[in-house]
C-alpha cells in the first residue's frame, strides 16, 4: 500500500468508513489513483455531521405543531386588482433596471416520467412540441425585450445531465437569448450510506453518489461563483423555477413587486390545494416561522382539516416558485451554513460485504436531499402569494395520470383558449398553442392580436 492511500485509510478509520478501501487491491494504477481522487475530496467533517442527522432519527409520527401562514389571497375585485398593479409597477421597475435574474433548477433525473435525458427537452407544447426549456428561456427572452434588459437565466443542472443540457440550448441557439445571459452551474452530489451510515460502494472504485437536492442550488449559486457574476451585472433579485412547470411565470413583476415591497428575504407562490392526498408540499408556520410541510409528512389529520368556510385549512400548496435577496443567499452560504439533509430510503446497486455487486428490490440505501424551501425557516421575512393554479402550475412528473404530460398539455391548451375567449375569437375544437415570444399573459395576447393572426398557433421569434 503507497503512502498516499496509507494516509487516507487512517482519515477513513476515524470516520467509520475505512471499509472503502477494502476492494482496492483490484483496481489498476489508474483507477485506483482516481478513487483516491474521489475520497480525498470527500469532506468527511461534513459528511459525518449530515449522517448522523438522517441516521438513528425516526421520522416523527407526532404532529408538528403547524398553523396556516398569512398569504397575499387571490381576489378579483378592485382592491386586489390595484394592489396587485402597484406591484407590478415596482417589479416592472426592477426588470428595466436589470435587478432580476432567472434561475432554473433542471438538475433532477425525471425517474417518475421515464424520459432518458435532462428533463427540459421534454416536449410539451401541445403543437409545436415546443420544450420544456424552449418554454422558460423563451419568457426570459420576452421579458428581457418588454422592458428592455436582459435578464440572465441561470441553468442549475446535475453532473449526470449538464453536458446533454448545454447540447439541447446549444442546438437550439439558446432560444434567442445571448449567449452571455445564459449561465450553466453544476449541483452537488451526495453519498448514499447504508443503516448503519456507512458509504456505499457501486464498484471497487467509486462511491454511490446522487445530486444532492434542489437544495443544493443555494451552495452551488456560491461555489461556481454565479452569486458573484449576479453582483458584477448588477442583480438583487434572484427568481427560483423549477424545469418541470411550462406555466410557471418566470420574472413575473407582480410577485417580484410584493416580494420587493415587503424586503422580503424569500418568497414562495402557493396554489389552493383543493385535494388533500394532492402531492404538494403545504406552506405553513412551523414554530412561529414558515416553512413547507412536505406532502409526506403532513398528518392525515392535518391534510384533511377544513376551516369554517370548507376550505383546506392547509392549502397553501407550494409550487416551488421562490424569489431570494442575493444578499440572502449569500449570507446563508457564507456562514457556512448547512440546509438540514432529508432521507430517502432507496434501493441502490452496490457492493455487499464480499465485493460482489448486488441490485436489491427493496430499500437497502439512505439517500440525503436537500429542499430549497428549508431555506424560508433562516429569512427574516417572507411573501407568500397565492395564484391561481390554472395559469401558473401544471408541472410534468408523472409519465400517465395526475402531473403528466397529457395534464400539462390540457392546461397550456385551456390558458391559451380563455385567451382566445377574451380576444371574442371562435375557439377551435382542438388545441392551441400560444408562445411565450407571442404573449406572456392575457394583456398581452390581446393587445399583440393582427388580423393576420388565425392561430392554433401563435407564436413569434
Ligand atoms: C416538489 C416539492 C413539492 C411541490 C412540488 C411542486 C420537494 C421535495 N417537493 O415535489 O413540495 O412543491 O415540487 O412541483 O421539492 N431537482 C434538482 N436537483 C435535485 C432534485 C431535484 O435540480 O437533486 C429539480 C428537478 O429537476 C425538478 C425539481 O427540482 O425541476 C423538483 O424535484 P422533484 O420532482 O424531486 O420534486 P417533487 O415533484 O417531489
Amino acid at each position: 500500500m503507497g503512502q498516499r492511500q496509507e494516509r487516507l485509510a487512517e482519515r477513513l478509520d476515524r470516520a467509520g468508513q475505512g471499509h472503502l478501501l477494502a476492494f482496492a487491491d483490484r483496481l489498476d494504477a489508474e483507477q485506483l489513483s482516481s478513487f483516491l481522487d474521489q475520497l480525498e475530496a470527500l469532506d468527511l467533517d461534513r459528511l459525518g455531521g449530515l449522517i448522523r442527522s438522517v441516521i438513528g432519527t425516526e421520522p416523527s409520527a407526532r404532529e408538528a405543531d403547524i398553523q396556516p401562514c398569512d398569504m397575499i389571497g387571490l381576489g378579483d375585485d378592485e382592491e386586489h386588482a390595484a394592489r396587485d398593479r402597484a406591484a407590478a409597477a415596482r417589479g416592472e421597475e426592477l426588470l428595466s433596471e436589470g435587478k432580476v435574474a432567472a434561475f432554473m433548477v433542471a438538475g433532477g433525473q425525471g425517474t417518475r416520467l421515464g424520459y432518458s435525458g435532462p428533463k427540459g427537452r421534454f416536449p410539451v407544447g401541445p403543437l409545436t412540441n415546443r420544450s420544456l426549456f424552449a418554454y422558460h428561456a423563451q419568457r426570459v427572452l420576452a421579458t428581457s425585450r418588454r422592458y428592455g434588459a436582459p435578464a440572465p437565466l441561470y441553468v442549475m443542472t446535475s453532473a449526470a445531465n449538464r453536458a446533454n443540457t448545454e447540447l439541447a440550448f446549444e442546438e437550439a441557439g439558446n432560444f434567442g437569448l445571448e449567449s452571455e445571459q445564459v449561465v450553466f452551474l453544476q449541483q452537488g452530489m451526495l453519498p448514499a450510506v447504508d443503516g448503519a451510515g456507512r458509504l456505499l460502494l457501486a464498484s471497487a472504485g467509486s462511491l454511490c453518489m446522487s445530486p444532492d437536492g434542489h437544495g443544493g442550488s443555494l451552495r452551488a449559486l456560491a461555489e461556481s461563483g454565479a452569486l458573484d457574476d449576479m453582483s458584477a451585472r448588477g442583480v438583487d433579485e434572484i427568481f427560483y423555477f423549477q424545469v418541470d412547470n411550462p406555466l410557471a411565470r418566470v420574472l413575473d413583476p407582480i410577485f417580484i413587486g410584493h416580494h420587493v415591497a415587503a424586503r422580503a428575504e424569500m418568497s414562495t407562490k402557493v396554489v389552493a390545494k383543493t385535494d388533500p392526498g394532492e402531492k404538494v408540499g403545504v406552506l405553513a408556520e412551523i414554530d412561529g416561522r414558515v416553512g413547507v410541510i412536505e406532502y409526506s409528512d403532513l398528518h392525515a389529520s392535518q391534510a384533511d382539516a377544513r376551516d369554517d368556510q370548507g376550505r383546506l385549512r392547509f392549502r397553501a400548496g407550494n409550487i416551488a416558485i421562490h424569489l431570494l435577496q442575493r444578499g440572502f443567499v449569500s449570507r446563508l452560504t457564507e456562514g457556512g451554513l448547512e440546509l438540514p439533509v432529508h432521507r430517502a430510503d432507496k434501493a441502490v446497486p452496490c457492493l455487499d460485504e464480499r465485493g460482489q455487486l448486488t441490485s436489491p428490490s427493496s430499500p437497502n440505501a439512505v439517500k440525503m436531499e436537500m429542499f430549497v424551501f428549508d431555506a424560508l425557516g433562516f429569512a427574516e421575512r417572507v411573501v407568500t402569494q397565492e395564484v391561481a393554479r390554472q395559469d401558473e402550475f401544471a408541472p410534468v412528473k408523472n409519465a400517465e395520470g395526475a402531473d403528466s404530460p397529457e395534464t400539462s398539455r390540457s392546461a397550456l391548451v385551456a390558458q391559451a383558449k380563455r385567451w382566445l375567449k377574451a380576444a371574442s375569437l371562435s375557439i377551435p375544437d382542438g388545441p392551441v398553442e400560444v408562445g411565450p415570444l407571442f404573449a406572456l399573459d392575457q394583456e398581452e395576447f390581446l393587445a399583440n392580436l393582427t388580423r393576420g393572426d388565425f392561430g392554433p398557433v401563435f407564436d413569434r421569434s
